[in-house]
C-alpha cells in the first residue's frame, strides 16, 4: 500500500511546540530601537487549508485584492468568519493532537520600512499574542511557528531583514492547532494576531534579559535590591541612592517605601550596559507563607479579588490601553485589591498598571484542558509526557515575561486542566526559577505541588468548615486557603457576598477570593432597525455553544457597572463602620498594610431624606488592621423617620482613587417612622352601573378587582408569585425554574371565591392556582378607605403541600404609562435583594421608570427597590399615585410584564407597553449563585408560607 495523504503541516500537530522561537525573556522598556508593526495589514480568510493561497509569503505575492485588517485584531470582530462560544467543550473532536479539516486560515501580510542604520545588527521579531498558531515569513524566509496564544514569542530576524528597503512580513494564522487543546478557557474562540507585533534591534552587549529581586524586610524597614543582568551591567536609581552601581551585588536600602496593593510605591531603575538601557519600575515587597498564612511584607493579606478576562465588546481580545486603565481604575474605586488573570497572562500593559495602581495579581498560565473532562480526562495533556515541553514552555514564557512585576504575588499553573505530571513539572520549574513567589493551581486537589489551597465556588458553609480547620486532609490544613473563583456574577447576582467576606474576616487562613468574573463577554450588535444589544453564545449560528454562560460579570460588556459591582464595593470597603447599639461607632481599618491617615468621617442626620444636621467625627488615625470605637454626637430627633449616616472618604487623590472616594458607609436609625395611619371611615357603596365604590376607589364586582382610583385607571392589585427567572434560577444542577414551570407558577389562574362587605371593609377571597394541579394560594384582601386613600391588607395562605420556594410573594398592579417618574423613600439608589443589599442606604431617591431597569444582557428579574416606605409615581404634570407601605414594601416598576421579561432573550426584545406594571412584594427568593455554585442561604429561601402584605394607595392630583 502506498500512502498518498499529504496531511496537515507537522507543526500543527506537534503537541503545542513553537518552532524557531528564541529563549523567553522579560518584557521591559528599553532604549533599543523598536518598530511597532501595528497598523493596517492585508488579510485573507480561507475557511479551510485547501482554499488558502500557495506561496502567499513570497514578497512579490500580489495581495492587492485582499481585505484590509487592523493588527492587532481578532479577525471575527472585523467581519471575517464569526465568533463562537463554548465553555467546557472543545468545538472540535477530542482527538489530540489532531484537528479537523475545517480549520480556518487567516493569512496576513504587511510591508514596512527599516532604517538603513539597522544594517549589520541583530534584530528580533516579537509577537505578544497570536491565536492560535502563526507561521511566520520575513521577506520570504521562514522564521518559525508560534503557539501559546496569550504568550510572547520572539524570532531572530537578523538574516531575513533588509535594512534600508521595504520588508514584507507574512503570517499564516491557523485558527486551530495542537495548542488549542491547551487553550480551552471558557470564552469566545477568537483567532487573530491580537497583540502587538514589534521588531527590535538587539545591540551587541545589550540587556538580553533582566531579573529584578526587590525584597523588603518588615522588621528593619530595609529593602534589598538584587538584579540579575548581563555581566558588567550598572544600576541607576537616584531615589534609591544608586548611581552607576554594579548590578551583580545585592544593595541594601534602608528606609525604603515598600510596595503593596494598598500603597504601590515604585522606584525608577535603569539597568545599563554600554549599548542598552532598560527601564523598570521597582516595587519592594516580600511574599512569604508564614505559619500557614500568605503574607506580604510580614502581614496577612486578604484578597478582595476579581477574575479578569481580556475582552472588548467590539474588538474581542484586543483591549485598548485607555480602556484597560479606566477598567483598573474602576476596580480600584470599587475596592477590588486583587486580580486573577483568568485564565492566561494578559497584555503586558495590565501588569504595568497593576504595579502602578496597586493590585495583588495571580498571574495565570495559558493552560486549560477542561474539555477532556467530557471524556473522563482520558488523554489529558496535563499528564501526557508528549505535552510536557509545551506545558513547561508556557510556564517559562509567562514567568520570564512577567517576573519583574511586584504586583505578581502568585504564579498560577493554569485553570481546569485536571491534574498530572506536567503541572507538577511546571510548578517545580517555577519554584526553582523564582523562589520568591508561591504557586497556585486549583486543580491540584490534594495540594501536592501547590503552595496554597485553592477552591472554586465552595459554599459559605464549607468555607467556614475550612476556616475552622475541619478539612479532612492534613496537607491542605497547613496551607493558606483562597477561593480562586466564587460568587458567580451571572445575570442578577451574586447573592451572599457579605456572608463570604464575613468568613474571610473571621478565619485568618481564609484569605479571600476572586469573584467570577469581572466582565460580561457580550458582543455588541445591532438589530435591523439599528438598536444596540449584546450577543452571546448561539447568536452567531454556532452548532455547539453554551448560550449566555459567558455573560457572568460584575460589569456589562461596555464596562458600565452592574448593580453587583456596587454591592461588591460595599462588601470590600476597606473601612468597616458598625454601630455598637450603645451610642458608639466601631471603626475598623481593613487595610493590611496602611493606616487611615487622610480619611475623613462625615456624619449626617436626615429626616425622611431631608438633611437636618451634619458634622465630622473625630477618629484617630488607625494603624493597619486596627479598630476603635468613637462616641456619636448628640442627635436631633425630628418628628419623622430619621437616619444617621457616617461616610469615610479619602481627602486626597491616591493611585486610582480620587479624593472623595467612599471607603466605608454605615447607617443607623435614630427615630422610627411614626406609624402611617391606615385609611378608614369610608363605606362601600354599590353604584347604579354595578360597580362598587369605596372612598376614591372603584371596584369591579365580578373579579373583585380595583379598576380606578379617582381619575386614575389602576388595574387591580392581584397576587403575583412569578418573576422572570434569573440565571441563578435557570441554571445549575437542579434549577428552580424547572420546578416552578412544572408546577405552573408562571401561569397562575385567579378565581374569586367571595366578595363581601364587612363593616367599613370590602373583603375579597381569591383562589390563585395553576392549571393541572391542586396546589393553590388563598388570598384574602381587606380594603378600607378614607376620602382620598385606599388601604389594602392582603393575607395569603398556601393550600396543599408546597415543596418549592416561591419566586416572589406580593401583589401586582398597573397604572397608565404616563406615570413614568418615581420618587421613593427607602432603600436605594440601586436594586437590592435579600442577599445583596450591602450597597443600599435608606434615603430619598428619584429615578424614571426606565432608569429603574437593569439591562441584564439576558433579560431577567431586576430593578427591585427594597424597604420602600413610600413611593410616588408621577406624570409630567405632577399628578400620580402615592404608595405607602405598612410599614414597607419591596418595589419594582417596569413598562412590561414579568411574562414579557421572561420571554425576552435580548434587551431589544423588551418593548415598552402602555402601562407601568408595579410589583409590591413582601419578599423575593434570594439570588445566591446557583448558576455555578451555592443557592441562597436558608434564611433567604422564600418558602411558601402564609404572609401578609399591607399598603395604601392615594391619587395625587
Ligand atoms: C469555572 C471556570 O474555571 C471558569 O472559567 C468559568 O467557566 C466558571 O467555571 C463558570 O462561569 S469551572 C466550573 C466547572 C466550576
Amino acid at each position: 500500500m502506498t500512502t498518498l495523504m499529504a496531511g496537515t503541516p507537522a507543526y500543527l500537530t506537534d503537541f503545542g511546540r513553537c518552532v524557531g522561537a528564541l529563549p523567553p525573556r522579560a518584557a521591559v522598556r528599553t532604549d533599543a530601537p523598536t518598530l511597532e508593526l501595528t497598523g493596517t495589514w492585508r488579510f485573507l480568510l480561507s475557511p479551510d487549508p485547501t482554499r488558502a493561497p500557495d506561496g502567499f509569503w513570497a514578497p512579490d505575492f500580489d495581495d492587492a485584492h485582499w481585505a484590509q485588517l487592523p493588527v492587532p485584531s481578532s479577525w471575527p470582530m472585523h467581519g471575517h468568519g464569526a465568533p463562537a462560544y463554548t465553555n467546557i467543550r472543545y468545538p472540535f473532536p477530542v482527538d489530540p493532537p489532531y484537528l479537523p479539516a475545517e480549520n480556518p486560515i487567516g493569512d496576513h501580510r504587511v510591508t514596512f520600512g527599516v532604517p538603513a542604520q539597522w544594517a549589520g545588527q541583530r534584530a528580533v521579531l516579537r509577537f505578544d499574542g497570536v491565536d492560535s498558531c502563526g507561521r511566520v515569513w520575513l521577506n520570504g524566509v521562514e522564521l518559525g511557528v508560534t503557539q501559546g496564544s496569550r504568550l510572547p514569542v520572539e524570532f531572530d530576524a537578523t538574516a531575513a531583514l533588509r535594512p534600508g528597503e521595504h520588508n514584507v512580513l507574512a503570517v499564516r494564522v491557523h485558527q486551530w492547532s495542537a495548542g488549542s487543546y491547551l487553550e480551552d478557557q471558557d470564552m469566545w474562540w477568537l483567532p487573530g494576531i491580537f497583540r502587538p507585533v514589534t521588531l527590535q534591534l538587539r545591540p551587541a552587549g545589550g540587556i538580553a534579559d533582566v531579573f529584578v529581586h526587590a525584597g523588603f524586610d518588615h522588621r528593619t524597614g530595609t529593602g534589598t535590591l538584587r538584579v540579575q543582568a548581563p555581566p558588567g551591567a550598572r544600576l541607576t536609581a537616584p531615589e534609591l541612592g544608586l548611581r552607576d552601581a554594579p548590578a551583580d551585588s545585592p544593595h541594601a536600602i534602608p528606609g525604603v517605601r515598600p510596595w503593596s496593593a494598598e500603597s504601590p510605591a515604585l522606584y525608577d531603575l535603569a539597568v545599563s550596559t554600554a549599548t542598552e538601557t532598560a527601564r523598570l519600575r521597582v516595587g519592594f515587597r516580600t511574599v512569604a507563607i508564614v505559619d500557614g498564612l500568605l503574607t506580604v511584607n510580614g502581614r496577612r493579606i486578604q484578597l478582595r479579588g476579581v477574575n479578569r478576562h481580556e475582552f472588548h465588546p467590539d474588538l474581542g481580545r484586543v483591549v485598548p490601553a485607555e480602556v484597560v486603565r479606566a477598567e483598573l481604575e474602576l476596580m480600584k474605586r470599587h475596592h477590588v485589591n486583587a486580580i486573577r488573570t483568568s485564565h492566561y497572562p494578559p497584555h503586558p500593559q495590565v501588569l504595568e498598571l497593576a504595579d502602578e495602581l496597586g493590585f495583588w495579581l495571580i498571574d495565570e498560565c495559558d493552560l486549560e484542558t477542561h474539555g477532556f473532562s467530557e471524556v473522563g480526562w482520558r488523554g489529558n495533556p496535563a499528564d501526557d509526557p508528549r505535552w510536557r515541553d509545551a506545558c513547561l514552555d508556557r510556564m517559562r514564557r509567562m514567568v520570564e515575561r512577567d517576573k519583574n512585576h511586584p504586583c505578581v504575588i502568585l504564579w498560577s499553573l493554569g485553570n481546569e486542566a485536571g491534574t498530572g505530571a506536567n503541572l507538577a513539572a511546571m510548578a517545580d520549574w517555577a519554584r526553582s526559577r523564582d523562589p520568591g513567589r508561591p504557586i497556585h493551581y486549583e486543580g491540584d486537589g490534594d495540594c501536592r505541588y501547590v503552595d496554597v489551597y485553592s477552591r472554586m465556588y465552595a459554599s459559605p458553609e464549607e468555607v467556614e468548615a475550612i476556616g475552622r480547620g475541619e478539612n479532612p486532609d492534613q496537607a491542605r490544613r497547613a496551607l493558606p486557603f483562597i477561593l480562586c473563583e466564587y460568587a458567580h456574577a451571572m445575570g442578577n447576582g451574586p447573592g451572599r457576598l457579605a456572608e463570604y467576606e464575613r468568613l474571610f474576616d473571621t478565619y485568618p487562613r481564609c484569605q479571600g477570593g476572586f469573584v467570577w468574573e469581572w466582565i460580561d463577554h457580550g458582543i455588541r450588535r445591532r438589530t435591523a432597525d439599528g438598536r444596540e444589544y449584546f450577543a452571546y453564545g448561539g447568536d452567531f449560528g454556532e452548532s455547539l455553544h453554551d448560550g449566555n454562560f459567558v455573560i457572568d460579570g460584575l460589569v456589562f460588556p461596555d464596562r458600565t457597572p452592574s448593580p453587583a459591582l456596587a454591592e461588591l464595593a460595599a462588601v470590600y470597603a476597606p473601612v468597616r463602620l458598625e454601630f455598637t447599639g450603645d451610642g458608639r461607632l466601631r471603626v475598623s481599618n481593613r487595610y493590611a498594610l496602611r493606616d487611615l491617615a487622610g480619611v475623613r468621617f462625615d456624619w449626617q442626620c436626615a429626616a425622611e431624606g431631608e438633611p437636618v444636621a451634619h458634622g465630622v467625627l473625630a477618629v484617630p488615625e488607625l494603624a493597619a488592621g486596627a479598630a476603635t470605637t468613637v462616641p456619636l454626637p448628640p442627635l436631633p430627633e425630628p418628628p419623622a423617620e430619621t437616619w444617621f449616616t457616617v461616610t469615610a472618604t479619602t481627602v486626597a487623590d491616591g493611585p486610582g482613587l480620587p479624593a472623595g472616594s467612599v471607603l466605608g458607609l454605615a447607617q443607623t436609625q435614630v427615630r422610627p417612622a411614626p406609624p402611617a395611619p391606615r385609611p378608614a371611615g369610608a363605606r362601600v357603596r354599590r353604584e347604579a352601573d354595578g360597580l362598587l365604590r369605596l372612598g376614591p376607589a372603584v371596584f369591579e364586582p365580578r373579579y373583585g378587582r380595583l379598576v380606578r382610583l379617582g381619575e386614575l385607571e389602576v388595574a387591580g392589585p392581584r397576587l403575583d408569585v412569578w418573576r422572570a427567572p434569573i440565571d441563578n434560577d435557570r441554571l445549575g444542577p437542579d434549577p428552580l425554574e424547572r420546578r416552578w414551570r412544572a408546577l405552573g407558577l408562571d401561569r397562575m389562574t385567579h378565581r374569586l371565591r367571595e366578595l363581601a362587605i364587612d363593616g367599613d371593609e370590602l373583603v375579597s377571597v381569591t383562589r390563585v392556582a395553576p392549571a393541572g394541579g391542586d396546589l393553590a394560594l388563598l388570598v384574602t384582601c381587606r380594603w378600607s378607605a378614607d376620602a382620598d386613600s385606599l388601604g389594602l391588607t392582603a393575607t395569603v395562605v398556601p393550600l396543599g403541600e408546597w415543596s418549592v420556594p416561591l419566586p416572589r410573594a406580593g401583589m401586582r398592579l398597573s397604572v397608565p404609562g404616563r406615570l413614568g417618574e418615581v420618587e421613593w423613600f427607602g432603600g436605594g439608589p440601586g436594586e437590592a435583594y435579600a442577599d445583596s443589599r450591602a450597597a443600599v442606604r435608606i434615603d430619598r431617591f428619584a429615578a424614571s421608570v426606565d432608569e429603574l431597569q437593569t439591562p441584564y444582557v439576558y433579560p431577567q428579574e431586576n430593578g427591585n427597590r427594597t424597604a420602600v416606605r413610600w413611593a410616588r409615581l408621577r406624570a409630567p404634570d405632577g399628578s400620580g399615585l402615592r404608595i405607602t407601605g405598612h410599614p414597607t414594601v419591596e418595589f419594582s416598576a417596569r413598562r412590561w410584564s414579568s411574562e414579557q421579561l421572561d420571554r425576552a432573550r435580548h434587551t431589544t426584545d423588551l418593548v415598552a407597553g402602555e402601562r407601568v406594571v408595579v410589583n409590591l412584594d413582601v419578599a423575593q427568593q434570594g439570588l445566591g449563585s446557583a448558576a455555578c455554585g451555592p443557592g441562597p442561604a436558608p434564611g433567604d429561601v422564600l418558602a411558601a408560607r402564609p404572609f401578609t402584605l399591607s399598603f395604601s394607595l392615594r391619587m395625587e392630583p
